[in-house]
């Protein structure tokens, strides 16, 4: 059965600047808290690589833009670095930074690549850290005057804003389960991390609303809660996994309030942030137009079987086990479950819960360890790759067919890039670089994805 999309379907992949740019410290870049954990703590990243050895689009921007027009991108996500643009995170603005990302949305638009911006993606700059990063309300104040210093400069060639990626994973990494920086155990930290997130996201939002004329959303990783049974303990258990995950960013950005249930929840556990007046306002008069969702493996839960110790510090999972559906399909090359209804579900969600809100998939992948070994006369045949893009692409058509407005996918990534804690171990790009000559390579995918986007469906 063919699959056609919606005309204007956008075709494209994502990447992040910290992930892709390399260049670290040149251009007079400042530190964001990856350049200082890497600095302190090299051992922790593995393979001991850090985020100056990442893949070089800094001063290969133009013929990466041109490979991406080679594969049929018609958009593409990148993010602007905050330390960059502003070293510091305060103060003046780092021209040649400036410069940098003009040529890099005028080189995108030149082929006909529409530029969609992420503003923060995981990359704190060091100097707001320390002063808290976003446990400190002063610096979601600085974020929203770097968002508009963005829309200000390139607000008449980019239409698609991104306020934060995934802005739940570093509260979970960063003041729970010790994958980001600053590290540190803390419930009441993490819920006064995420809320000013939020704050940050819907400050950025109303100064755009001042200047611009497109889109302006955030991108969520969205990780669709199954409960093990239809028991009840069992459902109030996923139910709970679901407000703490997914709820907590995308009941404020979409429908402008956190859900009651959350806020009982925290309450009862003395974990509520600190809020200002006016806050309500602000977030219910703020919400966003677009939602990018990252999808890459679903949540299972079950009914907790033993009470959390009371003296352990507070965590989302005082609520509810994990749990490991037997049979369920795995990514052998990486140990994530696969599980591709998982992106229709999210969509239809949307649909009946969130005012059927304008949405595209924003992240979509599949990592590989050692992915070299299935290189064949000089190319990757990663078929695993075009199944899994393949069988999410299918259950996304499903659910446009039943009206959901999915406007696009963007599959995570454009070409094998640098990731956070675990460097180079798991490849996901349409294109393979060697980490010694720094070349392109495209891989079976980037055939196929061509003609994918070029026929607009499969
Ligand atoms: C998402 C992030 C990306 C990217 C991706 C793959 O959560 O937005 O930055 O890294 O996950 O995950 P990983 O690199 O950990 O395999």
């Amino acid at each position: 059965m063919k699959r056609e999309f919606p005309e204007g379907f956008w075709w494209g992949s994502a990447t992040s600047s910290t992930q892709l740019e390399g260049a670290a410290s040149e251009g007079g870049k400042g530190k964001n808290i990856w350049d200082h954990w890497y600095e302190v703590e090299p051992g922790r990243f593995f393979d001991g690589v850090g985020p100056e050895q990442t893949s070089g689009f800094y001063h290969r921007y133009r013929e990466d833009i041109a490979l991406m027009k080679e594969i049929g991108h018609n958009t593409y996500r990148f993010s602007i670095s905050w330390s960059r643009l502003i070293p510091g995170g305060e103060g003046p603005v780092n021209e040649e930074a400036a410069t940098f990302y003009g040529n890099v949305i005028d080189e995108l638009l030149k082929q006909g690549i529409e530029p969609f911006v992420t503003l923060y993606h995981f990359d704190m700059p060091k100097e707001m850290q320390d002063q808290g990063g976003f446990e400190n309300r002063r610096v979601a104040e600085a974020f929203a005057r770097y968002a508009k210093v963005c829309f200000e400069r390139y607000g008449d060639r980019v239409k698609k804003w991104f306020t934060f990626n995934e802005p739940i994973v570093p509260v979970e990494g960063g003041y729970l389960y010790d994958f980001h920086y600053p590290n540190i155990v803390d419930g009441k930290k993490a819920s006064q991390v995420a809320y000013h997130t939020m704050i940050a996201s819907a400050l950025a939002i109303s100064e755009y609303r001042k200047v611009g004329d497109g889109k302006i959303g955030i991108i969520l990783n969205l990780t669709p809660s199954y409960p093990r049974s239809e028991h009840p303990a069992d459902v109030k258990a996923s139910n709970i996994a679901d407000l703490f995950f997914n709820r907590s960013f995308l009941d404020p950005s979409v429908l402008g309030e956190y859900p009651q249930e959350l806020i009982d929840l925290l309450v009862a556990h003395d974990h509520l942030p600190a809020v200002r007046e006016g806050d309500r306002d602000l977030l219910k008069q703020n919400t966003i137009d677009l939602l990018g969702v990252n999808y890459y493996q679903p949540r299972r839960v079950k009914a907790k079987e033993h009470l959390p110790n009371p003296e352990a510090p507070f965590m989302p999972e005082w609520f509810f086990d994990h749990y490991e559906m037997p049979g369920r399909k795995m990514n052998p090359y990486r140990g994530w479950e696969i599980y591709e209804k998982g992106i229709y579900d999210i969509m239809m969600n949307l649909k009946e819960n969130y005012g059927n809100i304008e949405s595209f998939v924003s992240e979509n992948g599949m990592g590989v360890q050692d992915e070299g070994r299935f290189e064949q006369d000089g190319m990757i045949h990663d078929d695993y790759r075009i199944d899994f893009i393949k069988g999410h692409l299918e259950w996304l058509h499903t659910a446009i067919e039943e009206g959901c407005q999915a406007k696009g996918y963007h599959l995570w990534t454009f070409m094998d890039n640098w990731s956070w804690m675990n460097a180079y171990k798991n490849r996901y790009g349409f294109y393979q670089v060697d980490l010694d000559t720094m070349e392109r390579k495209p891989k079976k995918s980037a055939h196929w994805f061509k003609e994918v986007s070029t026929q607009n469906g499969f």
